[in-house]
């Protein structure tokens, strides 16, 4: 990632990007204090457009606002940073990352005393999780590690020491020939993937999970307004392992994965084991809001 051509933002300046570089006492590379958002530009027939940024924006100063850290930047900046980053690396679409970390100018766990620092950064990223994976589904295995419970992190925040779970969740899946992870929460219900959410659908209805630990993605909202647009009952519960693999249809939603249809969990098929009529229906419903190409959802949209 770091031998490249382009610019990232860092403190207020735009950096070539071989040369945007932190110290090596970086509080945050010690203690995984911090947060992040992915926020995904797509090709539309204006030019490059990014998918709900306001949304990820909020999230990202929800996440600080969350872990107590002053951003140094407002909203309106991050959004405009945020498109600034596509126009600058000549993207026709691609992965925004904007983080939000404490610099080296203390260690020890209490961070006071150390800067906050901001950067963000674009990039081509293609399928998440492999060249098929929207197309022909993946294989999912229950993790043996718990998502985190709320009091242990809060979940709400995109921190950036969750995703140490994530990691060891998704490697365990990786190990065993898996192509994803499906975390439940500390109390044994679904809880989401490693970086995914997740729905069932079972007799038409889209079921999600009613959980306090996963993620507030903001791909399941958008796939949850798709579906109750296309007529179809939305519910959130509290979920268990075997109603995942007695589903007729399982998927995974996210900004990186868009939405992957799961057709084997616990080497149990789903369904006929194959991406199922709602997964499809939601995909092309999705990828016409991202493109542009629903005149219903432009809103969704900023035009770089
Ligand atoms: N849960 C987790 C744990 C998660 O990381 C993500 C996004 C989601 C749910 C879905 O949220 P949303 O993108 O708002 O729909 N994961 C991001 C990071 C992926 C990465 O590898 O980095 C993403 O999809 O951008």
């Amino acid at each position: 990632m770091q031998d490249r051509d382009g610019y990232i933002w860092l403190d207020g300046q735009w950096l070539p990007w071989r040369e945007a570089k932190v110290h090596a006492l970086t509080h945050t590379l010690h203690y995984g204090y911090g947060c992040f958002e992915g926020i995904r530009a797509y090709e539309t027939a204006n030019g490059p457009a990014i998918f709900r940024l306001d949304e990820h924006v909020r999230r990202l100063v929800d996440s600080a606002h969350i872990l107590a850290i002053d951003l140094p930047v407002d909203r309106a900046t991050l959004s405009s940073l945020c498109c600034e980053a596509i126009r600058r690396n000549e993207l026709r679409s691609g992965y925004i990352r904007p983080l939000v970390f404490l610099g080296a100018e203390k260690l020890g766990v209490d961070p006071a005393g150390a800067d906050t620092h901001v950067m963000v950064a674009a990039w081509p990223w293609g399928a998440y999780l492999g060249g098929n994976a929207i197309k022909d589904g993946i294989r999912v295995r229950v993790s043996s590690y718990a998502r985190h419970h709320p009091n242990v992190q809060m979940c709400r925040a995109k921190a950036i020491s969750t995703y140490a779970n994530s990691i060891l969740a998704v490697r365990e899946a990786r190990r065993d020939g898996y192509d994803e992870a499906l975390l439940l929460d500390t109390e044994g219900y679904v809880a989401e993937g490693s970086s995914e959410n997740v729905f069932i659908v079972r007799d038409g209805e889209v079921l999600q999970p009613e959980t306090t630990s996963a993620l507030d993605g903001i791909t399941r909202r958008t796939v949850e307004t798709l579906a109750r647009e296309a007529g179809l009952t939305v519910r959130a519960k509290r979920i268990t392992r075997d109603e995942v693999v007695c589903a007729d249809e399982v998927f995974l939603t996210g900004t990186a994965a868009e939405i992957t249809p799961v057709i084997e969990v616990d080497r149990r098929r789903i369904g006929t084991g194959q991406p199922g009529p709602v997964t499809r229906l939601l995909q092309q419903r999705y990828f016409a809001c991202v493109r542009g190409e629903d005149a219903s959802h432009t809103a969704w949209l900023t035009p770089i």
